[in-house]
């Protein structure tokens, strides 16, 4: 219950054997040539949906969410300075400056810090009490940094936010990027896998086939292993023309075979782990159908814990709503039960749950990730993505956060 990614896939696991033992480089075709094909057929179907018609587009694996979304970023700036590559910061005239919400992931922010932007260039749009980007603040704030002659180029929109589990409204967000002619990055890292679903998709994910760019995590909510994460851009050829450097030793342009499956010359890396085939076999096992079973059983478990929690007003308190498998909440402790909740009660709260946390690893029962978040002092983030969750592990939690922590 402890992070986003958990649980064990045993056709994925399956998929991890034979990858070491294969022990090849994702690079180049000549020593990879079905996994590159595999990749191929995998995220042609990623692509398709996020709706972009016949799964048109390009794609790569990378190593974690944070990475595709530097990938994004680079497309970006790219896509709107092709001279960076070669000249650099000179090829700009302004700030740079890119907008995400106050409740990103904190990578988004890690680019600007790693590619020259600075960070207070990474405009950090507020979010509504539910963790969703406010759209009207973000048009106010592009039009700031403009008035102030700065360059507006990039604008991420969160699919599941890391802490609550928000969506950010895509469509809307689009309309302003259209407006002011930005980029706009899905980070779905998390909340990519409701995709699959037809019941939970809408309205949380609607608008994303506007998108340029979405990071999408198939280790998170799909349940494959560590690492398997993905970028998928709108448009063809931006990936090679960012990031190509044509290595002659490894890139010669004239092989036996067509060599645009050599993929390793679209990314910063050199070597490239082969994270598609556990993917590639558990997607053939499960079927597409099975991966929406399995996003709409973690949906309804997670509403099963709602109901648990709010069927005992006197122990547990929920944040808010959940729109996806993050579930918020404070134990309440016997002696604080009586007292009207409100900023007293939640500081006490907020100096139990660490402890309560503490308690669970001595006991070694179970763990429940816990944070501070804006002005709500710690509380607990459950999350829900391993396929073997039951409602009775969800009962046992709640039954044993009270047993630890009711003193
Ligand atoms: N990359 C986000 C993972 C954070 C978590 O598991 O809580």
């Amino acid at each position: 219950m402890n992070q986003l990614s958990c649980g064990l896939d045993l056709v994925s696991l399956a998929g991890e054997w034979l990858t070491a033992t294969a022990n090849t480089n994702m690079f180049t075709y000549e020593i990879a040539p079905v996994f590159i094909l595999m990749e191929h057929v995998v995220l042609q179907r990623m692509r398709e949906l996020i709706g972009w018609p016949g799964g048109a587009g390009d794609s790569i694996l990378a190593p974690g969410g944070s990475i595709s979304n530097l990938y994004a970023f680079l497309a970006a700036r790219h896509k709107m300075f092709p001279d960076y590559k070669q000249r650099g910061t000179t090829a700009v005239r302004g700030q740079l400056v890119m907008f995400t919400s106050d409740q990103c992931h904190y990578s988004v922010k890690s680019c600007a810090a790693v590619c020259g932007l600075g960070t207070d260039n990474c405009v950090e749009v507020p979010s509504d009490a539910r963790g969703r980007m406010r759209v009207d603040e973000l048009e106010r704030l592009v039009l700031e940094r403009k008035a102030r002659g700065h360059v507006p180029f990039f604008v991420v929109a969160t699919a599941g936010t890391t802490v609550l589990g928000s969506f950010d409204p895509i469509e809307q967000m689009a309309d302003v990027c259209r407006r002011h002619g930005l980029w706009l990055h899905v980070d779905a890292a998390w909340g990519g896998g409701l995709l699959f679903s037809r019941r939970y998709r809408h309205p949380r994910l609607t608008g994303i086939e506007r998108a340029d760019s979405v990071t999408w995590n198939p280790h998170k909510l799909m349940g494959a292993l560590l690492q398997c994460s993905t970028i998928h851009f709108k448009e063809d050829g931006l990936l090679i023309s960012c990031n190509q450097m044509s290595a002659e030793y490894l890139f010669m342009q004239d092989k036996l075979y067509d060599v645009r499956y050599d993929t390793g010359d679209k990314v910063i890396q050199c070597g490239r782990h082969n994270d598609v085939f556990k993917l590639w076999l558990q997607w053939r096992a499960k079927g597409t159908e099975g991966f929406e079973q399995l996003m709409d059983r973690l949906m309804e478990l997670t509403a099963h814990l709602v109901r648990r929690i709010k069927a005992q007003p006197d122990k547990f308190y929920l944040l808010l709503e959940p729109e996806m498998v993050n579930v918020s909440f404070w134990y309440v402790p016997t002696r604080l039960r009586g007292m009207p909740h409100g900023r007293e009660r939640e500081q006490q709260l907020g100096q139990i749950t660490p402890l309560l946390k503490g308690r669970m690893m001595e006991s070694g029962t179970l763990m429940v990730g816990y944070q501070p978040l804006d002005d709500r002092p710690n509380f607990f983030r459950n999350i829900i993505s391993s396929a073997a969750v039951t409602e009775s592990d969800l009962d046992f939690m709640l039954a044993e956060m009270d047993r630890l922590g009711h003193d």
